[in-house]
């Protein structure tokens, strides 16, 4: 997460974010060389008497000015087309999970297996534990497997939000009546947080996003011992798990490591 008086970006904990810093440190190099030698002519010109009225033709400088800005934009431009089809590529992801904007929450579904919904509140700075966030820390991360692909839907019933992580490259925008698309995978575990990134309304700056990703656990054995404090409702051939409210947030994580276990295929696919 971000730290004060920080200047560059946060450590990137997706494929997709290590490209983003590499471009935009690439881009920076040349913004850099353009800024030097405009900078230098400037002075250069400032400093010296430098008039020279006897030529009238210099084609080749002429070509030379001309072609080199070109050059220089399209250096720029092909890598971030690459990374912008990169970040289009969804390859049979392990997970959907559906974000949907309020004013001002988020709520979250996670549609394999079994629909699992459940919304994703502020915490307010008052009830902060030591060691959490202020406007950042959520009453339920949306909890997912690391280094698994997830697809995440998202959209919204009310006005424009926008569901931004920095350190995952993501920001899309939550529009409703529309469904918009996005992939990450995360490169190490971890709690990773984002804000809704688009002016939604009074309470704009308190829908924090956190999400939770975490190694799933391998054994069976391990399973067995979890117990766990929600309720199973079924409807039209679904089972949806309502969490009560005030569950832990580490009994919440097992639950959702159990869905995976139950499902040998999942499991199978996650580790390849
Ligand atoms: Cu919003």
């Amino acid at each position: 997460m971000a730290h004060s008086s920080q200047l560059g970006f946060q450590d990137a904990a997706s494929p997709i974010m290590e490209e983003l810093i590499y471009f935009h440190d690439h881009a920076l190099m040349a913004v850099l060389l353009i800024s030097t030698l405009v900078l230098y002519i400037i002075t250069a010109m400032m400093t010296t008497k430098l008039t020279n009225t006897g030529p009238l033709n210099a084609q080749e400088v002429e070509m030379v000015w001309t072609l080199m800005p070109a050059v220089i934009l399209v250096i720029i431009a092909l890598p971030s087309l690459r990374i912008l089809y990169l970040m289009d590529e969804v390859n049979s992801p392990h997970l959907t999970i559906k974000a949907i904007g309020h004013q001002w929450y988020w709520s979250y579904e996670h549609l394999d297996h079994m629909v699992m919904k459940y919304n994703s509140y502020i915490i307010p700075a008052k009830d902060l534990l030591p060691g959490q966030f202020r406007l950042l820390e959520v009453d339920t991360r949306m909890n997912i497997p690391m280094e698994s692909s997830i697809r995440m839907l998202i959209t919204s019933v009310d006005v424009l939000h926008s569901w931004a992580i920095p350190s995952l490259g993501i920001k899309t925008d939550a529009i409703p009546g529309r469904l918009n698309q996005t992939t990450f995978t995360t490169t190490r575990p971890g709690v990773f947080y984002g804000q809704c990134s688009e002016i939604c309304g009074v309470n704009h700056s308190f829908m924090p996003i956190a999400v939770e990703a975490s190694r799933l656990l391998t054994t069976p054995d391990q399973l067995l011992e979890i117990k766990i404090d929600v309720t199973l409702e079924r409807s039209d051939q679904k089972t949806f798990i309502k969490i009560h409210p005030g569950t832990p947030h580490e009994q919440y994580l097992k639950i959702y490591e159990k869905d995976h276990i139950s499902n040998p295929l999942q499991m199978k696919q996650a580790h390849q």
